[in-house]
């Protein structure tokens, strides 16, 4: 009997690129997309590895694929921007061995800062995308995905969302399937794209995109099944789950195959229904090709652009249903804040204390734009901070950056902050930089990079020095500070944002979680020492809180005995204990 397994969605990912006979995955994390790499390393089929950014991954698996293995590389959906340069154009140069990218969205802003729909990429790519509802699917569709990109010579995006990578369910496991190796011809009118080339596989891209339109309808994964015919749905990925939960008697065309979208099969669903509804979470992608056929289905003008769709959303604007949603509108919010013990915490409280603001950037340390620490001021996307601060300091001249500094974390100062500083010491800036170095990826959950020295399998290589990374760059300036040293930390902030010369300060503290990190004696406060000046209060630490009678008391549980609190108070009322 074939063995079942309840799996994540991304662990079924991982499963189907073992299951297809892929041989090359590169990634590089981000939320929800990171467990597809954590579990695909885990066989030893194939190299797994983590890149410094995604257009690095992309390139990666690209390689790969021209030299006739599968390869895969999986990203979230702000990372396929990063990734959008060679895959805008890979679409043109195809696949040897099957390319596949999982391109992971998060609809209801679980944990990114825009709500794209990676479908539009791949529609603007001209690449095919698959969207599985399930985690079967997600095992299923990832082969299918290498099928296809093979057959078609295109490479294909898997489009998952945070509610499909992180639940669970029940899978089929089958044996891998090993795929020779296609033979490498070297072909330069097919991996050369300069105009002659290109132009030729433009043509190329446009066939096939007509050809696989008009195979899908007949693609086992696009399904027409037809109940109670007055009410009909269009609908692929999770929403096809809330469909089958709140109208379980509706017919309904789930599509497996969301790009390019077969237009006979919809065509015909479209006439054998009374009332069409196209129900897809973000973008009207599938709807306004279908209004674009002439014909006649309700959408956006009922279900939002924004959010994630639910069961209920149906009930509601479907069937009309009021619902009781009091119980769970109920749930008290709670604000995401920076750990006990943090070492960004501690930064925050120098830079607050020096009223310097912060270009950020993206990880753990945006909560620094939070109360009550409010030093960041700007985020937009990885590496943005430190040409943010640049941008200003060439608007608004070298004394307005003299109270501001860039800040950005380890992982993504190598992603692609360090273009950013390049461009600094090119162009002659002031600024100061400061390197969050916490030793980690901590904001998606502890992945390696390449200077913690560990690669994704946990074995040991080569750590890039960042101190040396950025003096070869030509900083002058480079500093290693103690996060937890807030006495220096602001001895040398004052005079990097003093100085008319580029600066770095790497802000040197492991992550509290990591587990390497060895407990350290906890800390109390003496409520008979205690001068209820609220000191120890300004950096927000969770653990501590207030006494009915001012003084302050300390969590046991939530301490991790970092000190921040004890260096700040200055009548010794918070002491460790022994
Ligand atoms: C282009 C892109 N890729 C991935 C992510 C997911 N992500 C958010 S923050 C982050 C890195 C955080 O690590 P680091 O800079 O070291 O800061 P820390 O969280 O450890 O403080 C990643 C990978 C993203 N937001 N954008």
């Amino acid at each position: 009997m074939s063995e079942k397994k309840i799996m994540l969605g991304n662990e079924a990912i991982a499963r189907g690129a073992y299951e297809a006979g892929v041989k090359v995955s590169s990634a590089y994390p981000g939320t929800p997309s990171t467990e597809i790499s954590e579990n695909i390393v885990k066989y030893p089929e194939i190299y797994a590895e983590w890149a410094p950014n995604e257009k690095v991954a992309m390139e990666v698996a690209i390689g790969a694929s021209i030299s006739g293995v599968r390869a895969m590389a999986s990203m979230k959906m702000v990372g396929v921007n990063v990734a959008s340069d060679p895959l805008y154009t890979v679409s043109y140069i195809g696949a040897n061995g099957g390319l596949v990218l999982v391109a992971a969205d998060d609809p209801g802003l679980y944990s990114s800062q825009n709500e794209q729909d990676s479908r539009c990429v791949a529609r603007v790519a001209q690449v095919p995308v698959l969207e599985p509802s399930d985690s079967q699917e997600a095992k299923d569709f990832t082969k299918l995905a290498f099928e296809y990109s093979e057959k078609y010579d295109t490479p294909v995006m898997i489009r998952t969302t945070t509610r499909l990578a992180h639940s669970q369910g029940p899978v089929t496991l089958e044996p891998r399937q090993e795929v020779a190796d296609k033979p490498y011809e070297r072909n330069a009118a097919k991996h050369v794209m300069m105009p002659a080339n290109a132009k030729g596989r433009h043509v190329h891209v446009e066939n096939r995109l007509k050809q696989m339109a008009q195979d899908a309808c007949d693609f086992a994964i696009n399904k027409a099944v037809y109940k109670d015919t007055k009410i009909g749905f269009i609908t692929s990925g999770i929403p096809y789950t809330y469909v089958e939960e709140a109208m379980p008697n509706a017919s309904v065309l789930k599509l497996g195959l969301v790009h390019p979208l077969p237009r006979k099969l919809i065509e015909e669903f479209a006439s054998k229904v009374e009332k069409l509804y196209i129900f897809e979470e973000l973008e009207p992608l599938i709807e306004e090709q279908v209004k674009s056929w002439g014909i006649d289905c309700i959408g956006k003008e009922l279900f939002t652009l924004q959010g994630e769709y639910s069961a209920n959303m149906i009930r509601e604007r479907v069937l009309g249903e009021t619902l009781d949603l009091a119980a769970a509108a109920q749930v008290p919010a709670r604000p995401p804040i920076l750990c006990p013990g943090c070492p960004h915490r501690s930064t925050f409280s120098v830079l607050k204390k020096l009223g310097i603001h912060g270009a950020g950037d993206i990880g753990c340390y945006t909560l620094g734009a939070v109360a009550p620490l409010n030093v960041i001021d700007t985020t937009v996307c990885m590496g943005a901070s430190i040409s943010t601060l640049h941008g200003m300091e060439k608007a608004k001249g070298r004394d307005y950056v003299k109270n501001w500094v860039a800040l950005i974390g380890d992982s993504t100062f190598l992603h692609t902050g360090v273009n950013s500083l390049m461009n600094m010491v090119y162009n002659q800036a002031t600024g100061t930089v400061m390197i969050l170095d916490n030793s980690t990826t901590g904001m998606t959950g502890h992945q390696e990079h390449a200077a913690t020295g560990k690669m994704l399998n946990g074995k040991e290589t080569k750590a890039i020095s960042l101190y040396h990374l950025c003096k070869a760059i030509g900083v002058e300036h480079v500093y290693e500070v103690d996060a937890f040293d807030i006495d220096e930390l602001e001895t040398v902030v004052k005079r990097e944002v003093a100085r008319d010369e580029v600066s770095v300060i790497i802000v040197c503290a492991p992550c509290a979680l990591l587990k390497s990190q060895a407990t350290k004696a906890k800390c109390a406060a003496i409520p008979e020492k205690c001068k209820k000046c609220g000191m120890c209060l300004v950096p927000g630490c969770p653990a501590i809180t207030k006494n009915e009678d001012g003084t302050v008391k300390i969590d046991d549980t939530m301490c991790n005995g970092c000190g921040l609190c004890m260096k700040r108070c200055k009548f010794d009322a918070i002491e460790r204990k022994s």
